[in-house]
């Protein structure tokens, strides 16, 4: 598969079971190169870098709006991985039901193309998708949940996929962790049953070799595929970031797993270009500064320049324009449920 994952952090430790690649900015320096060559061949359609230059900018916007003292509380962008719910998007259908993380905004658009409530919740503005009281971290839409708890998903998700199988519509509960949270015991109890009850449940780890400030060689015994296959589950390790080539992969495990229910994990090797949240990287600024020239928008804007001008400028003057109509927006309200007590909102769920 094109693009090997020597440009990537995780990749660099024999236990993410990915070879040989030094660990070193030098080897991600040498995949580069390698990758640069092979983008050339990526076919992506207008949606698809419409989708990635959509949630880059996103996140941007909102790290921007946090430096500039207009957001309250956390929030955790997802820059150098947004290719990873660009791929998956066409695999999955309306009935799958997600379930995201702490870093959620590109899954979220993935799903929803609503940068509007999104930004609006975490702004705690009106038009708010879950009324602001969500936040970043906590949104609930139709089909869809995120949880700022490490491992609070995969339990509740193996619960849906039960649900899902029931239903017999060939719908998939689809659970987004990271490699970090390969550290929570639930993580396990949700696989165990998965596999025992044999659920529908589709896991993404995405290995960015690091949880917060601790890299993966530091907590990670064995390997994230042993781990699973200990269950008897079905695993792959994606390593390129080729949108095309990802999708050819997991298409059909994912078709195999709506036909005849089935658990199945899929590592993603990949890489964190921002802070944890905001401004808190502890990683050596060399590392930092190999990964962002390793950046996949690099590729893209080789390979696909017309594609991506478009996207530039019709996106990024729009999120600006959203976020300067949102400041100006009245704060979100809301009201507490069956407890009468309003607090002035127009969704009361
Ligand atoms: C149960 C729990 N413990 C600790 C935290 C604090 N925390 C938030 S994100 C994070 C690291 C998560 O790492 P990983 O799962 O690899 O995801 P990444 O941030 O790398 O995307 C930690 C420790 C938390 N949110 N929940
Ligand atoms: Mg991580």
């Amino acid at each position: 598969m094109s693009d090997n994952a020597a440009w990537a952090p995780s990749a660099e430790h024999p236990r993410a079971g990915t070879g040989s690649a030094p660990g070193t900015a030098s080897g991600a320096a040498s995949g580069l190169a390698r990758a640069s060559a092979e983008a050339d061949a990526w076919k992506l359609t207008d949606a698809d870098v419409e989708l990635l230059v959509l949630i880059r900018r996103f996140e941007q916007t909102i790290l921007d709006l946090f430096s500039r003292g207009l957001l309250n509380g956390t929030t955790h962008t997802c820059l150098g991985e947004e290719y990873v719910p660009v791929a998956l998007r066409p695999l999955l259908a309306s009935g799958d039901f997600i379930f995201s993380n702490h870093r959620g905004h590109g899954h979220y658009l993935m799903r929803f193309a609503d940068p509007e409530g999104l930004m609006a919740e975490i702004m705690g503005r009106e038009g708010a998708v879950c009324n602001g009281v969500g936040g970043s971290q906590h949104i609930h839409r139709e089909g869809y949940l995120s949880t700022g708890v490490q491992g609070e998903s995969l339990p509740v998700a193996a619960g849906m996929a039960w649900s899902l199988k029931q239903e017999g519509a060939g719908s998939l509960a689809v659970a987004f962790i990271g490699d970090g949270t390969l550290g929570e015991g639930s993580v396990y109890e949700a696989l165990n049953l998965a596999s025992l009850w044999q659920l529908p449940l589709l896991v993404v780890v995405e290995n960015n070799g690091i949880a917060q400030t601790t890299p993966i060689q530091l907590n990670l015994a064995g390997t994230i595929e042993g781990r699973v296959r200990g269950f008897g589950i079905d695993f792959v390790q994606i390593q390129t970031r080729d949108i095309e080539a990802i999708r050819s992969r997991l298409g059909p495990l994912i078709e195999r797993q709506r036909r005849s229910p089935r658990p199945l994990v899929v590592e993603v090797i990949t890489a964190r270009l921002g802070p944890h949240s905001k401004g808190d990287d502890t990683r050596d600024p060399e590392l930092v500064e190999t990964l962002r020239r390793a950046d996949w928008y690099h590729l893209i804007e080789a390979s696909h320049p017309e594609a991506l001008a478009r996207a530039e400028a019709e996106v990024g003057p729009r999120l600006a324009a959203l976020a300067d109509e949102l400041i100006a927006r009245e704060p979100s309200r809301w009201s507490r449920c069956g407890t009468g007590v309003a607090h002035g909102s127009s969704h009361d769920e």
